[in-house]
């Protein structure tokens, strides 16, 4: 059995060229013990073209592509060019694959001077034997059929998994439309994540609007169960947008940003720029259309990261959380490109960090342009391919992303620690732009090294009771927001224009910060 998953993989792409191949997958099948597999795909027209990796590996579809024990080798496969007697239509036969799991594979190809391409789609094979039944058909248990005030985002779950030949379940299939035939969907994804539980994409689902949902099972054989029944439900009202413009009315910018600097308040220009902020109004944010093929920006909003129940490799600290937007492409499949602009900073070492139900949380470097202004990045993304979250060249491009500081990692210091606890009270919000400054200042400069992460632990053991106290005080508040300011503008120089003596500014924390330990006992007694 042979099928073309062709799922969006991201790798970072070091080299300066990206070639796409498309590789199909074709017999002869299994002998006696193990599989053998004949791959061929178009072949790279790149004049300096050198040859080809082959990676492969068994049991779950995605990276690492880290398999062993085919007879030609470990992935990744070295062919060189001159291995293919027809090198316009290169096929590989490779042997003894697993017989009874599913082998994944993506290709590369390289050049002369030894740089490698991005993969291909991402390409399977399995054996599937003659007794095989496909699992049983599923049902819908949440939302119930005909149900309204669906909350959002949402959650579908269904029955429990069985199958015929007790086959492990592999993958499920989720289909979200407007109409209940499913002639056109808003999100169709196959995910070997969210099996009987499926997280909507954030965006996907209007407020106070009707969508029929159906989901069908995949044994590890991927044969298909039938579909389930369809369920029709109503999403609450939890959008308030009474003029209309896709942001919600609470969280709208006033007339005074003018993000893209055109003397033009952003509000009068919704053709071509949309602004939404925080709720707590720390932070604001503009999506610019830099393409001719972005059409509208639909809506945006800040999302909370933690209404993103999957954790696994979300970055420690998103420095301005987390915000989506959707946009209308031209044509289904279309790319676009898009100017975000944010209310503080950005630095180069930062890292855009994306989500998406398929891929889960991934480093967007590789669609990312930091722009010179030092305030706005510029993303790439394309209709049902890399950026989008649907799963679907609909001309819908969903997409929830966020900057992550570039710093070092402090996960060893245990999790959720993103605070400046006495600054965010002082400041009010932790992403509030003095608060940013110093968060980054502790992951570039504090956390890399034994002594600052020290300070750093020593910091979150014993600042919280102080945050709690200045909080509460008005006064307080404004003092340590003054005492603050040098640290925040040594922070930014630091930041800005390079290291300078990181003992000297530890010796400010500490001092600072025993000067604050000796207030609050004198202000007590
Ligand atoms: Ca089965
Ligand atoms: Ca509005
Ligand atoms: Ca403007
Ligand atoms: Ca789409």
């Amino acid at each position: 059995m042979f099928k073309n998953l062709s799922k969006y993989l991201p790798k970072t792409c070091l080299w300066t060229f990206t070639l796409i191949i498309t590789a199909i997958i074709f017999g002869p099948k299994s002998l006696v013990y193990s599989a053998n597999v004949t791959m061929a795909w178009s072949a790279n027209t790149e004049p300096n073209l050198a040859g080809y990796y082959i990676y492969y590996k068994n049991g779950t579809s995605g990276p690492p592509y880290n398999g062993t024990g085919v007879d030609e080798g470990d992935s990744p496969i070295k062919v060189p060019v001159g291995y293919f007697a027809d090198p316009a239509n290169p096929e590989y036969t490779m042997h003894g694959l697993s017989d009874t799991e599913i082998s994944f594979f993506v290709l590369s190809a390289y050049d002369t001077e030894g740089n490698e391409s991005g993969f291909s789609n991402e390409v399977y094979y399995i054996d599937v034997p003659a007794s095989n039944l496909p699992p049983d058909t599923t049902n819908i248990v949440y939302p119930e059929n005909y149900s309204g005030d669906v909350e959002v985002p949402l959650d579908i779950t269904t029955a429990a998994f069985s199958d015929p030949n007790n086959d492990d379940h592999f993958q499920s299939q989720w289909q979200i439309s407007e109409q209940s035939n499913f002639s056109k969907r808003v999100v169709d994804i196959a995910s070997d994540n969210y099996l009987t539980t499926f997280s909507v994409p954030h965006m996907v689902l209007k407020s106070n609007h009707k969508y029929y949902v159906r989901v069908r099972f995949f044994d590890i054989y991927f044969t298909a169960s039938n579909w389930s029944s369809t369920v029709e439900f109503t999403t609450a009202y939890f959008f308030v947008d009474l003029n209309g413009n896709g942001i919600s009315d609470a969280d709208e910018v006033d007339d005074s940003v003018d993000f893209n600097l055109d003397g033009i308040p952003d509000n009068y220009q919704p053709q071509i720029i949309k602004c939404v902020k925080a709720s707590d109004g720390s932070v604001s944010i503009g999506i610019e259309k830099a393409s001719s093929t972005a059409e509208e920006i639909e809506s945006l909003e800040v999302i909370d990261p933690d209404t993103i129940s999957d954790t696994f490799n979300r970055p420690a600290d998103l420095i301005f959380g987390l915000f989506a937007y959707r946009l209308r492409v031209t044509n289904p499949g279309d790319t676009a490109t898009i100017r975000i602009y944010f209310s503080g900073d950005i630095f180069e070492s930062d890292v855009f960090y994306k989500y998406d139900t398929i891929n889960g949380w991934y480093d967007y470097s590789e669609h990312t342009t930091f722009n010179d202004d030092g305030q706005s990045i510029t993303l790439e993304v394309k209709d049902g391919g890399y950026g989008d979250s649907d799963g679907l060249a609909n001309g819908v491009i969903v997409d929830p992303g966020g900057i992550a500081s570039g710093g070092d990692s402090y996960s060893n210091l245990g999790s959720n620690i993103v605070g400046c606890f006495i600054a965010t009270a002082a400041f009010g919000s932790k992403f509030e732009k003095h608060v940013q400054l110093l968060r980054r200042f502790r992951d570039f400069y504090l956390m890399p090294n034994r002594i600052g992460r020290m300070f750093v632990k020593a910091y979150y053991k014993y600042s919280p009771p102080m945050a709690d106290f200045i909080a509460k005080h008005d006064s307080m508040r404004a003092m340590v927001r003054i005492s603050l300011l040098p640290i925040v503008g040594v922070s930014w120089i630091a930041l800005k224009i390079g290291p300078v003596s990181i003992v000297a500014l530890m010796l400010i924390f500490i001092s600072c910060f025993v000067g604050l330990v000796c207030f609050r006992r004198r202000y007590k007694e």
